[in-house]
């Protein structure tokens, strides 16, 4: 009797895990093979990060981190489908297993990577910061420290109304809080006056300004008042996808440090001399093998997506109407943190 109780409590714990959402490992590569796509969960729309273009298609820096995925896993980037999720959703949804991803701006936190069923691989796609948006023309503060008595519109359900409320509680200024579940309800209620300043990442800042009648007549304040490291999510419990979610992006990375790019890629692969190309892209080695993907996986990402900085570029560089350096962004041997551990 005993041990059937006991046995019973394991049957119902791994039920109640089951229903969380915790993943054995093996268990969501099995299954996006067996459906023959990844389900990516992105944002509702934020330019550059992702969003619809004319066509339909979801377009940016999230959206091809899980095209990426679909190439080392499928060697084809179209292999994936998107769900749009706004903030206080997208947990629930890589829980529930609605999503295989979760690419959708999220900032990586203690209580995320280990309260919740969820892993971060630990790939940043993009280090972030908080800012502040305002109207320079009605409101002519210009810095975070001439804020006190603001009326501030912040998305609920993001690490950004801790970091707010951190802020200004620690520079002894006062502030409103107006809450929203979407971006596109805070910058209409910044554009209508209702609310004296956006606050959110600064990547996010320049893409709602972007989008705002009259850009040039808003300025995103110089304070960054909060580290916001953004990269890809996944279920706790299965290392196989994780390995494949976190080495996706080091490839990319590592392929731009190579000087590898989606128009040489091919040749290569087929004619490097240099060692650690050869390994990266499946001329020598199986090292693909050991993730479960196939020899040339990094040969598909960056033919069909790019490395990292074409991809960066792409979405969010210069000749985007989003124009924003890469900063902390670029590679650690040219003036930035983004490093990645090798591929051998
Ligand atoms: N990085 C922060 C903020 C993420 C976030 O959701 N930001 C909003 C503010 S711009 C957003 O992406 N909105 C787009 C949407 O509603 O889909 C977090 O992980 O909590």
């Amino acid at each position: 009797m005993k041990m059937l109780k006991s046995t019973l409590a394991i049957v119902s714990a791994a039920a109640v895990l089951g229903v969380s959402g915790f993943a054995q490992a093996g268990a969501t590569l099995d299954a996006v093979q067996k459906k023959g796509f990844v389900q990516c969960g992105v944002s509702d729309g934020l330019p550059g990060f992702s969003v619809p273009d004319a066509t339909g298609k979801i377009v940016g820096i999230d959206a091809d981190y899980c095209r990426a995925v679909a190439a080392a896993v499928f060697g084809d980037a179209t292999k994936v489908k998107f769900s749009q999720l706004n903030a206080k959703e997208r947990f629930t949804a890589l829980q529930s297993g609605e999503i295989d991803i979760l690419s959708r701006n999220t900032t990586m936190t203690s209580s995320r990577d280990s309260g919740m069923g969820l892993k971060f691989p630990g790939f940043i796609t993009y280090y972030d910061g908080i800012g502040f948006l305002v109207n320079s023309k009605t409101l002519g503060v210009k810095s975070a420290k001439e804020l006190d008595g603001a009326t501030i519109c912040i998305q609920a359900g993001t690490t950004t109304e801790l970091n707010v409320s951190d802020y200004f509680r620690g520079n002894g200024l006062k502030y409103t809080p107006i809450t929203f579940d979407t971006s596109d309800e805070s910058a209409k209620s910044l554009e209508s006056g209702r609310c004296d300043v956006l606050t959110s990442d600064k990547s996010q800042l320049y893409a709602q300004r972007s989008k705002l009648a009259t850009p040039n007549d808003y300025t995103v304040l110089p304070e960054t008042i909060s580290k916001e490291p953004l990269g890809p999510v996944v279920r706790n419990g299965d290392d196989e996808w994780l390995a494949i979610v976190r080495w996706t992006g080091y490839a990319m990375l590592n392929a731009e440090e190579a000087g590898i790019t989606s128009k040489n890629v091919e040749a290569e692969a087929k004619g490097t001399k240099n060692p650690d190309v050869a390994r990266l892209l499946g001329t020598d080695g199986e090292y693909g093998k050991d993730l479960k993907v196939k020899k040339d996986w990094v040969v598909q990402i960056v033919k069909q997506v790019g490395n990292y900085g074409e991809v960066f570029e792409k979405n969010l560089g210069k000749d985007t109407p989003l124009a924003i350096d890469r900063g902390l962004n670029a590679l650690w041997n040219n003036g930035g943190i983004q490093y990645a551990p090798p591929v051998r």
